[in-house]
């Protein structure tokens, strides 16, 4: 007897993965192709830099200011908590979210640092104060390819030896919610292999399906 009431909501899917994978080029093209579906869909990125704590964090990732490793964590769950009221009121109007980024950066790159303060359980426990993706798209590429693409380095993370980390840490995040996107295909093959698992988490959100943790 299925006693959950089952109400139709946009569904919430996350790009992650390494930096300067193709994260930002496939999220608008799932968005332009979900639209083109009729599907109500947005895209946004974390961290968002356009907010007072997302200008803080853009200055620590520019290497213009220094903190300490877990106020920057905190910073970074704070930037997405801020959006949390807005992500719920989308979600539940039945508008579809397309996420450049998202918890799982935040528990990847903050447990790449290997400070044991900073585990990835711990890092884990604070994202739960955000709702749960329906779908992660993991595009995987080696961090070599990644750091041969134009303007790598730019910013504080963009490191080989780290980058290798926070690919690790993404690997071991994994569960049946993920999806692994070969990243080094040309952006029309990636984008093929996005809609195929795209679309009927899509579909499945708008039939009705409650919102995870
Ligand atoms: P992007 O704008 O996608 O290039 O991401 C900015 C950088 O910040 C990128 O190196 C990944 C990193 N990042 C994203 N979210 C988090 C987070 O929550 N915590 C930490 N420590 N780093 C993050
Ligand atoms: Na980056
Ligand atoms: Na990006």
């Amino acid at each position: 007897l299925d006693t959950v009431r089952k109400v139709p909501r946009g569904a919430l899917i996350v790009f992650e993965g390494g930096d300067r994978c193709g994260k930002t080029t496939q999220c608008s093209k799932l968005v332009e192709r979900l639209r083109s579906q009729g599907v109500d869909a947005v895209m946004w990125r974390f961290p968002d830099r356009s907010t007072s704590i997302g200008a803080a964090i853009n200055a620590y990732l520019a290497e213009q200011s220094h903190l300490d490793d877990a106020v920057v964590h905190m910073l970074f769950v704070a930037n997405r908590l801020e959006k949390r009221e807005e992500m719920l009121r989308l979600l539940a109007g039945g508008t579809t979210l397309v996420l450049d980024r998202y918890s799982y950066s935040g528990v990847a790159y903050t447990a790449a640092k290997g400070l044991p303060h900073l585990s990835i359980e711990y890092c884990k426990s604070v994202e739960v104060l955000l709702p749960a993706a329906d779908l992660v798209l993991h595009m995987t590429m080696t961090a070599e390819a990644t750091a041969a693409r134009g303007g790598y380095g730019q910013e504080r993370y963009e490191k080989v030896e780290f980058q290798k980390k926070a690919m690790e840490a993404f690997e071991a995040l994994r569960d049946e919610r993920w999806a692994v996107i070969d990243a080094s295909g040309t952006i029309e093959d990636i984008h093929q292999q996005v809609v195929a698992v795209t679309e009927p988490v899509v579909r499945q959100a708008l039939a009705g399906r409650a919102l995870g943790r």
